[in-house]
């Protein structure tokens, strides 16, 4: 059901070469590319008549107009299941509490007497949430993704998500109702690249946006990146990733259950274990048959993605060794399941976030820990972070200088601006003390 790939025996390969040996789903966002071009500009061109004639197309429902009227919000929320509602607004309290924390304050730093830099925090004034609609109607991605925009101080959120047949149009209910807890009033039924497009250029009826946010399929990515430069992105998720780092101590029925977790998000998702324990590999083989066989979406998801390319049960020599491979894939998730969990992790580099120990499973990540689950994927881990609080903020400096202190370093300005053939550079400062360098 799920390869092997054995890393023991000779040294261990590094960089580049290990990431080649290591599974990886195929997502070329770039071929994506050239197909969502002329939906893109069109939404340009036509607006709200584009988005209609999309939805349409691509989504089957025929609508009158894409902005969802205040009263679906409340009666989506009126309907929700009071125990989905509890666990939702724990969801968002948690959230809430996590990244209120992560807000930085602003810090002036005293270069020399007279001369300060400061860094101030700004929120980004309009952002743009995407949530999915099909397989993925996920509430808890709606969380977070509103929660640390809002924490962060963005004073105007949209969201956008695919009109649904069964709901007359609409967006998912559920979708809806975490709108209408989370605070988020203005929602539009539109899907795909063409909610990209629409928040990029704004409409009619919506104000652009400055930035977009939010997970989605290939085409959704591929928008993002079409846009990118013109309006702030959060990465292009990819499938989700497991990796869990385990040794002989782990308990094989919770690897595989963790496997199989975030399997079963997508045929295309990632579930890679690194050990050093052949005992673990085979209980943990034995476990995902047993395991699998009970699950929900075993044949359309659960099976093609552990049995996929981009699955594998990686056998290392060693629990250092662990600790190279899972740097070098660089995974959306990495549980750390070993003795002294808390230490090994300590010393992991690369991962969009680490679940230390038995009991944080990713799935507690991906609804109720506290933390964000909107995380880099496919190996974005090594230079990206998830989403926080800090993904919605623009750290400006302001340079203040005194006369004193700018005739002082002003020798240090004219010398790097004739080093680059910049004099007029220069200039501006000597135009400051009569043409001359004050020191001089
Ligand atoms: N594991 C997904 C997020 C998610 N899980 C939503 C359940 N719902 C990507 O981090
Ligand atoms: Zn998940």
């Amino acid at each position: 059901m799920i390869s092997r790939i054995d890393l023991r025996g000779d040294a261990l390969p590094e960089g580049a070469d290990l990431r080649d040996l290591l599974p990886r789903a195929d997502f070329d966002v770039q071929a994506a590319l050239e197909k969502v071009r002329p939906i893109c500009e069109d939404v340009h061109h036509r607006g709200t008549a584009a988005l209609i004639e999309y939805a349409e197309k691509f989504d089957g429902v025929r609508l009158e107009r894409v902005r969802v009227p205040a009263e679906a919000l409340s009666s989506a929320l009126e309907q929700l299941d009071p125990k989905v509602r509890a666990a939702l607004e724990e969801s968002i309290r948690r959230a809430r509490i996590v990244h209120r924390e992560q807000r930085r304050s602003e810090h002036t730093t005293q270069v020399v007497p007279g001369g300060t830099v400061t860094e101030k925090w700004v929120p980004v004034e309009r952002v743009g949430l995407y949530a999915p609609g099909g397989r993925s109607v996920y509430p808890s991605s709606v969380i977070m993704n509103a929660v640390p925009a809002q924490e962060a101080g963005v004073e105007s959120i949209a969201l956008a998500s695919p009109p649904q047949t069964d709901f007359g149009g609409l967006p998912h209910p559920t979708i809806l109702a975490a709108c209408a807890l989370l605070g988020v009033d203005e929602v539009y039924a539109v899907g795909g690249a063409q909610a990209v497009a629409m928040f990029a250029y704004g409409t009619d009826e919506c104000a652009p946006a400055n930035m977009v946010t939010g997970p989605g399929n290939i085409w959704v990515a591929a928008a993002k990146r079409y846009f990118t430069g013109r309006i702030g992105i959060d990465t292009e998720a990819g499938p989700t990733e497991i990796a869990v780092l385990a040794d002989d101590t782990a308990d094989p029925v919770h690897v595989a259950a963790d496997l199989i977790s975030q399997a079963e998000h997508d045929p295309l998702a990632a579930a890679v274990l690194v050990t050093d324990s052949e005992e673990l590999a085979a209980a943990v083989e034995k476990e995902l048959e047993s395991q699998v066989a009970a699950t929900k979406h075993i044949e359309d998801r659960i099976l093609p993605a552990l049995a996929g390319r981009q699955s594998a049960i990686v056998l290392v020599s060693s629990l250092e060794d662990g600790l190279k491979v899972v740097d070098a894939y660089g995974a959306e998730h990495l549980e750390i399941q070993t003795a002294d969990a808390s230490a090994v992790a300590a010393r992991v580099r690369n991962a969009g976030a680490i679940f230390v120990g038995p009991y944080a499973p990713v799935s507690l990540g991906d609804y109720c820990a506290g933390s964000n689950h909107v995380l880099p994927t496919g190996g974005c881990a090594c230079h990206s972070s998830g989403l926080s609080v800090q993904s919605f903020l623009r750290g400006i400096h302001i340079v203040d200088y005194t006369r004193e202190a700018l005739a002082e370093v002003t020798h240090h300005v004219v010398t790097l601006a004739e080093a680059e053939d910049l004099p007029a550079h220069g200039a501006a400062l000597k135009a400051r003390f009569g043409w001359k360098v004050p020191t001089e």
